[in-house]
């Protein structure tokens, strides 16, 4: 195995509990410490037996008092939650594909945002029947985005995305009555349902869930994805690092962190600008070091090979580091605490989104017709800071991994090829992915996804459960958070195929790839959808019949539900490792853990036990390809 060593889950505590003495000093808050102030939680709130849709109650759901005042009972008071909550992550991540498609249209050759890959805005006009021949390709990128702008309201139809999926799943869809109409529409009647004096019937609320959950993966999700990779350019593998050790104590840090990359693309091109480091240096730093948070660090690391720095509960720890002269925030997952813990420190923390606005940040409102000189006002004010820094609080745990990462669909199906060698250019088939499947080399695959939770060990569950899955042969494809806990352990290292089964690390060394594969972020989660539509077309198989399952071990944020609803109404089981607000309802629990499978062939498995969630998940592999047949 050479000097290759994965990071400890410990290792990475005793870093953070380093930065907390920081803390400590200058009288920061922390959520180690806000998670004690809340602990005990609320059971009403955590069963999801609390309504508060109207203004009679609050109700709470007792023994003594089983009805709310309306009448409505448990069931319906947490299925009504649960809508809500999947209403919220679907238009979240839905407003974010919006906003690139808004970029798009504002795209100019001149300008600050251009189209990096024109082949895949002209496969995406043909599939959607638009004229490309001898159009100008910025004329193609106008009409494209105006057609995705119409998916988000359009009066009649469904999602145009739908029929990238295999027709049994369409018909699957269709027949349930869950095939998304236009993205907005599905939140708006989300949040209809729910209103005081509609849906009360599990059934009901259960089935929307899933139609909006659709409409986020299989709609604003996709363009989300879809058109980053037309601006920014579509993921091939780049070598890049993780952890907060990616931090230069000698350079001005900035540190982007949430989800939209029309920011953080902007940013980066701005730090690397001869211009703009020698103004750093002016200010007595070395240079300029970009580093990501959150999503956003997946969009910039996939991209630009720029390092990630942490995952979602490490965010606090950027800064506590005393090094981070700027963070930069758009949208999502942001921790309002950051601007009171900025304060302690020398760092800026500068808000850029009129959907993310929060106290004690500098608001540098960017849009997409001032991004260039906004892009440029953000990283002057970060290497001004930088004279400001108190070198006494100055620590930066050493502490990174190497990791490969930007593995797109397109990219993953021309590195696979390599396996097999047979030949296919990037939008040619899963089949060499398929024969290592049939043939048992590679037993099934898991797509692991989703945030930190403190009400798991961060990481741990992340970390614990693709070590066990890698070392059966099963790959791993992540993104979002959990991709950065992989890619802070050295998951993602080429030379983590040490710790597989012989399958798996063969195809590894074949492909030269790790057995972590870096998916991108949150939205990406589609690029997911397509490789399973895919992989179910090539096999002739349904997508509920292939061995892959998703899991979301350590998940928290509404986007995550709406996420788990899309997953398994394409078919795949889904295992969750925190329980959505549902256990205070023996019929819900009932519909998503059993009865959905009858519409949509999947469901959840809900356990908080670690190891039994794995296992769980191995067993559903195996199950699947004695099925088949493999
Ligand atoms: S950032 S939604 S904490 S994965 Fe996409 Fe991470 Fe979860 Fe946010």
């Amino acid at each position: 195995m050479g000097d290759f060593k994965l990071t400890t889950v410990e290792e990475m505590e005793a870093a953070t509990n380093r930065l907390l003495e920081t803390g400590a000093k200058v009288g920061a808050d922390a959520w180690q410490i806000r998670v004690k102030n809340q602990t005990p939680h609320c059971k009403f709130g955590e069963q999801g037996i609390c309504c508060r849709i109207c203004a009679m109650g609050p109700c709470r759901i007792t023994p003594k008092a089983p009805r709310g005042i309306c009448g409505c009972d448990a069931h319906g008071i947490v299925g009504r939650n649960y809508l809500k909550f999947t209403a919220g992550g679907a238009a979240t991540h839905s407003d974010h594909g919006r906003e690139i498609c808004h970029t798009l249209y504002a795209a100019d050759p001149n300008g600050a945002y251009k189209v990096k890959d024109p082949d895949k805005l002209i496969r995406i006009a043909k599939e959607w029947g638009v004229e490309t021949e001898g159009k100008d390709i910025y004329d193609l990128a106008h009409e494209m985005a105006e057609l995705a702008l119409m998916e988000y309201g359009k009066p009649f139809g469904v999602q145009r995305w739908l029929k990238r999926a295999p027709e049994h799943t369409q018909k699957l869809w269709h027949d349930a009555e869950i095939e998304p109409r236009a993205i907005d529409r599905e939140v708006a009647t989300s949040l209809h349902m729910t209103h005081m004096g509609c849906s009360s019937k599990p059934e009901a609320l259960v089935r929307q869930s899933l139609r909006a959950g659709l409409a986020d993966g299989w709609g604003g999700s996709m363009c989300g994805t879809e058109f980053s990779d037309v601006l920014f350019g579509t993921p091939k593998p780049i070598d890049t690092e993780a952890n907060l050790g990616v931090m230069n104590a000698e350079n001005v840090n900035i540190v982007v962190h949430g989800h939209d990359p029309s920011l953080s693309e902007m940013v980066c091109e701005y730090a690397d600008d001869p211009e703009m480091i020698a103004y750093a240096k002016s200010m007595g730093a070395k240079g300029i070091t970009v580093s990501g948070v959150c999503c956003t660090s997946n969009e910039v690391a996939m991209r630009r090979g720029i390092p990630m720095a942490g995952n979602f509960l490490q965010q606090e720890n950027v800064v506590l580091t005393g090094a981070c002269e700027a963070i930069v925030v758009d949208v999502q997952c942001i921790f309002p605490a950051l601007g009171p813990l900025s304060k302690c420190f020398h760092t800026k923390f500068i808000t850029t989104s009129p959907i993310a606005q929060m106290p004690d940040s500098d608001y540098i409102r960017f849009d997409v017709g001032t991004a260039a000189e906004k892009a440029k006002q953000i990283v002057k004010t970060a290497c001004e800071n930088f004279k400001n820094r108190k070198p006494e609080l100055v620590y930066i745990p050493d502490m990174k991994q190497k990791a490969t990462v930007g593995y797109s669909l397109e990219a993953l199906v021309k590195v696979l090829d390599g396996v097999t060698n047979s030949q296919v250019d990037v939008t040619g088939t899963t089949k060499p992915l398929l024969e290592c499947v049939t043939s048992g080399v590679i037993r099934g695959a898991v797509a692991m996804v989703g945030c930190n939770n403190p009400k798991v060990r961060p990481d741990t569950a992340h970390i614990e459960m693709m070590k066990k899955l890698i070392a059966n042969d099963i790959v791993v494809v992540a993104s979002g958070c959990s991709a950065q806990a992989a890619a802070k352990a050295g998951l993602m290292d080429k030379a983590a195929k040490d710790l597989c089964g012989a399958g798996l690390k063969r195809v590894c060394e074949l492909a030269d790839i790790p057995p972590v594969l870096h998916m991108g972020s949150c939205v990406d989660i589609s690029r997911m959808m397509i490789l399973v539509s895919e992989l179910a077309k090539d096999s002739g198989l349904k997508i509920s019949q292939l061995p892959v399952v998703g899991c979301a071990p350590e998940w928290m944020s509404e986007k995550a539900v709406s996420i788990g609803n899309y997953v398994v109404a394409t078919g795949i089981d889904t295992f969750l490792g925190v329980d959505p607000y549902v256990s205070g309802s023996s019929e819900m629990g009932e519909w998503l853990t059993n009865g959905v499978r009858d519409w949509v062939e999947a469901a959840y498995t809900v356990e908080t036990d670690i190891d039994k969630l794995c296992d769980k998940m191995i067993e559903r592999i195996e199950e699947k390809r004695t099925a088949i047949g493999i």
